[in-house]
């Protein structure tokens, strides 16, 4: 697959459905063993597909992002925001956060002229600092080829719902990885190398600095959980537990993205544990889903990252057929190629 092709496209699209679709069977459970993994993924191979699987909030802000940059054909924060409202408006019931419907209920009143003013009031004014800002900022990696666009835009739009630096800085690292995938190319230790140099820039600014203070994080929080997963990926070998106690498992941005970065960059070599005909696709689902925790959110950002890496060739027909709306995902991934193409020839 070559660097930004369209394979890398669809590849990160259908990544992410399927991290949220597969992942969803064991979000919130605390240990999932391995064989329980590999028997609901053989499961898939079984079905008749037609989307048995439903996507959770995960997709359903992924697709609105979608949807909205390609009817805009660029970043619209007024229209971003509507259909984040609308979405959970016709579909309440898909896993949202505890508290991230309050913004959608402030949004869905007409009198709301500012669209960034419900996420500052949450949690007594300092925000949210979910991953669900993150879960959703694949597509931005897919929109602009200019690193500063991708950059400012997942920020943007995570801050429509999350406006705890936490919360949008994990957006952005999400973003980064997805869009550093794309490009092809590099070995695992530049891909961290650049990422902590990006976000070392991100998490220098004054609010970065204070809201992980307030938060008793420490200076550079997702900087420093970077370093954490170099480290675990220098050594032969690495167990869940530590994996989970050091990196996380939950759904704070700071304990779920770093932690989906570490899934996809130790699944790029065979794992003893898993089937040997797993192809580096699945095997960063497989192992995604056995961190447990927050599944669904981990194995969406995870597989998104993976898929831009690997391409749409690792994703087996009889997984992605078993998950809701995967024909207007190939769909959207190529629309998002056009616009991105156009942006790179500097339209
Ligand atoms: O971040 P968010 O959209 O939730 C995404 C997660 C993913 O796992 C989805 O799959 C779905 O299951 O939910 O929603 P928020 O409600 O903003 O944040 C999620 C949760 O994080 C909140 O309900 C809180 O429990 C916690 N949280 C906080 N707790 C205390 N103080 C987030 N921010 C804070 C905070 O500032
Ligand atoms: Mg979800
Ligand atoms: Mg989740």
């Amino acid at each position: 697959v070559g660097p930004a092709s369209l394979s890398r496209f669809r590849g990160t699209l259908t990544g992410a459905l399927l991290g949220d679709c597969l992942g969803a069977e064991f979000e919130g459970a605390e240990e999932v063993p391995l064989d329980r993994v590999i028997q609901h993924l053989g499961s898939l191979e079984e079905n008749r597909g037609d989307g048995i699987l439903q996507y959770s909030d995960d997709t359903a802000m992924t697709r609105c992002v979608v949807q909205s940059l390609l009817s805009r054909s660029d970043f619209d924060d007024m229209d971003m925001a509507r259909r984040f409202a609308e979405e959970y408006r016709r579909s309440p019931h898909r896993g949202y956060g505890a508290g991230v419907i309050r913004v959608f209920k402030k949004l869905l009143n007409p009198k709301c002229s500012d669209v960034f003013q419900p996420a500052r009031e949450q949690f007594n004014g300092k925000g949210s600092f979910g991953n669900g800002g993150a879960m959703r900022a694949a597509p931005f990696a897919l929109a602009y080829p200019d690193i500063h666009d991708v950059k400012k835009y997942a920020r943007r739009c995570a801050q429509l719902t999350h406006a705890s630096s936490l919360g949008y800085n994990g957006a952005v690292l999400q973003a980064l990885a997805v869009h550093l995938a794309l490009q092809g190319v590099m070995c695992w230790s530049e891909f961290l190398e650049v990422l902590i140099q990006e976000m070392e820039v991100v998490e220098g600014e004054q609010k970065s600095l204070s809201d992980a203070r307030e938060l008793n994080e420490g200076d550079y929080p997702f900087s420093n959980r970077l370093r954490k997963v170099k480290e675990f990926l220098q050594r032969n070998s690495v167990a869940i537990e530590e994996v989970v106690s050091e990196l996380g498992n939950g759904i704070a941005a700071l304990h779920s993205v770093p932690t989906a970065i570490f899934c996809f960059l130790h699944c790029l070599e065979p794992l003893p544990e898993l089937p040997p005909h797993y192809n580096g696709l699945q095997r960063t689902i497989a192992y995604s889903l056995a961190l447990g925790g927050d599944t669904d959110t981990i194995a969406t950002m995870a597989a998104a990252i993976a898929g831009a890496h690997y391409g749409i060739e690792q994703v087996p027909d009889d997984w992605k057929n078993c998950c809701e709306g995967f024909e207007e995902t190939e769909h959207w991934a190529e629309r998002l190629y056009d616009l991105y193409q156009f942006r790179a020839r500097g339209g």
